[in-house]
Order: structure tokens, then C-alpha cells, then sequence
């Protein structure tokens, strides 16, 4: 770990009033959710087709039960715990520093840890509902069925998350772009920022405070006023963990 940038990153994290974080499936990694695309991640695994399309909108229309098998195996982890990362997140929202978290994640583990201001670009696991007659239901209606899970009126339950092919929540995206534009740090950590809109997103950012913690390089690495290639929890932790 790199002395002098744990220094820099604890000296602006200080300075800061409106810290915002910007996230994606690397925060998580330390929770035993797979990523993407690092070497363990899920686009190193083998299966019939590669996971952009079985996570496709049309892949989800034309083969409904396969989808639901892979979604099944892949994105859903009910036992996965909160780690460090999403506790220190926590601890800087509730000594009013952090104004906002955002994230690419679906899997619910920022709320877990106690963060309030969550914007979940990409939706949830936890919540599904009818496609028929927009009944809600939890996380369980996915885990708890097999083949294609089915609402009381008959009509598929689909998970609340977006699809590759499918747009963002506009009020999420509405409310992502406006803390970031209001931040006085933007935090940026274990994305790989290759999924576009989200990727696009920190070009809101007008500040001075950009700081990038990735395990390996991103196309944004030259943006940043302070890059780390490191793990986020450590990172995290060595700057922060225990003062707020
Ligand atoms: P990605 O493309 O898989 O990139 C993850 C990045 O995180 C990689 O560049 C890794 O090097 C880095 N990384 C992994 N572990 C750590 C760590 N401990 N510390 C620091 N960096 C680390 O994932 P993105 O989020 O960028 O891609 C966007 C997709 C992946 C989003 O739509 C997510 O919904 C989707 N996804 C979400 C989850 C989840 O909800 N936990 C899991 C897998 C994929």
C-alpha cells in the first residue's frame, strides 16, 4: 500500500463535505460475489453463450428459463455479507460527509451495511415483480422457485434489474447525475468502467477530488487526481477505517 496516496486520499476525505462514491462490482468482490470481468470473474467461467447475451433483454424474451437458471447460479448470492468497503461507506454518510452512494450493483449490499442514499443504476435482486399485474415480490419468489418463476395471476415475475438491451431508470439517473455534480470528491472504486451509461456518468464531476481505486487499470486512469491500483476495502480502510 502506497503511504504517501493513503495520505492524500485521508487529507481530502477530511477537507470534504459532499463526498459522493461511485461503484461497481469490485466492491463486492471481497463479499465472495464474482465480477465481471477480472480474472476470476464470471466472463472467464464457461457457459452456452456469453453472459451479456444470457443477460440480454431479447436472450431473457426468447428463452425465459434458461435465463432463469443462469440468473439463478450467477446473480443471486443470499448469504453474501457486507465488507469493509461498504461499512466505511456507511460510517462517511452517517458523519455527514458522504451525500450519496452509486451504484452498478445490484445485490443490495450497501443497504445491508446501513447506507441510505443508495442509487442503484442497474436496479436490484431484491426486488421482482409481475410482468402481468406488477404484483411485488422479494428476493425469496427468485430463490425459492425453479424454471420460470410465476405470479398468483399467472403472469412471469421478472427481476427489477436492468437487462443488457434495456434502458436506465430515469430518476435514478436523474438523481445519480445531481450528487455527483454537487460533490465536492468523487470516489470511484471497483469498476471496471466499461459499461456505458453508468461509466459515463463521473464526467459529471467538477471537482478537483477525483479519485480512482481499481485493481486494474480503467480507461479513466488518466482523469483522476489521485489513481490507485489497489483493493478498494484496503484502501478504504488504511485511509478511513475507525476515524469517522
Ligand atoms: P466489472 O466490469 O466486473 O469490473 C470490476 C472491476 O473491479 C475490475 O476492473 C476489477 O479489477 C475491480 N476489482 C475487483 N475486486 C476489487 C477490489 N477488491 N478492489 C478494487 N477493485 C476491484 O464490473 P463493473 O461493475 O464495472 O461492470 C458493470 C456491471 C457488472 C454492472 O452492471 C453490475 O451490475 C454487474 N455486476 C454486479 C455484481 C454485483 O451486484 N455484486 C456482480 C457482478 C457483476
Amino acid at each position: 500500500m502506497m503511504k504517501p496516496e493513503i495520505d492524500t486520499l485521508k487529507a481530502w476525505i477530511e477537507q470534504s463535505k459532499r463526498i459522493v462514491f461511485f461503484g461497481g462490482a469490485g466492491v463486492s468482490t471481497e463479499s465472495k460475489i464474482p465480477d465481471f470481468r477480472s480474472d476470476t470473474g464470471l466472463y472467464k467461467q464457461k457457459y452456452p453463450y456469453p453472459a451479456e447475451t444470457m443477460l440480454s433483454h431479447s436472450f431473457f424474451e426468447k428463452h425465459p428459463e434458461e435465463f432463469y437458471d443462469f440468473y439463478r447460479n450467477v446473480m443471486i448470492y443470499p448469504d453474501a455479507k457486507p465488507n469493509r468497503a461498504h461499512y466505511v461507506l456507511t460510517a462517511l454518510e452517517q458523519a455527514g460527509k458522504l451525500t450519496a452512494v452509486v451504484t452498478q450493483n445490484i445485490d443490495g449490499l450497501h443497504q445491508a451495511a446501513g447506507s441510505r442514499n443508495v442509487y442503484e443504476l442497474h436496479g436490484s435482486v431484491h426486488r421482482n415483480y409481475c410482468m402481468e399485474c406488477g404484483k411485488t415480490y422479494g428476493l425469496d419468489a427468485i430463490t425459492g422457485s425453479t424454471g420460470i418463476p410465476r405470479c398468483s395471476c399467472g403472469g412471469i415475475i421478472r427481476p427489477d434489474v436492468v437487462l443488457y438491451e434495456e434502458g436506465l431508470d430515469q430518476d435514478t439517473l436523474d438523481c445519480a447525475v445531481t450528487a455527483i455534480a454537487g460533490a465536492d470528491m468523487l470516489i470511484v472504486g471497483g469498476t471496471s468502467l466499461a459499461v456505458y451509461p453508468a461509466a459515463g456518468l463521473i464526467r459529471y464531476y467538477r471537482g478537483n477530488r477525483l479519485v480512482l481505486v481499481n485493481l486494474q487499470p480503467t480507461p479513466y486512469d488518466d482523469r483522476a487526481d489521485l489513481c490507485l491500483h489497489a483493493s478498494l476495502g484496503e484502501t478504504l480502510e488504511a485511509a478511513i477505517g475507525g476515524e469517522y
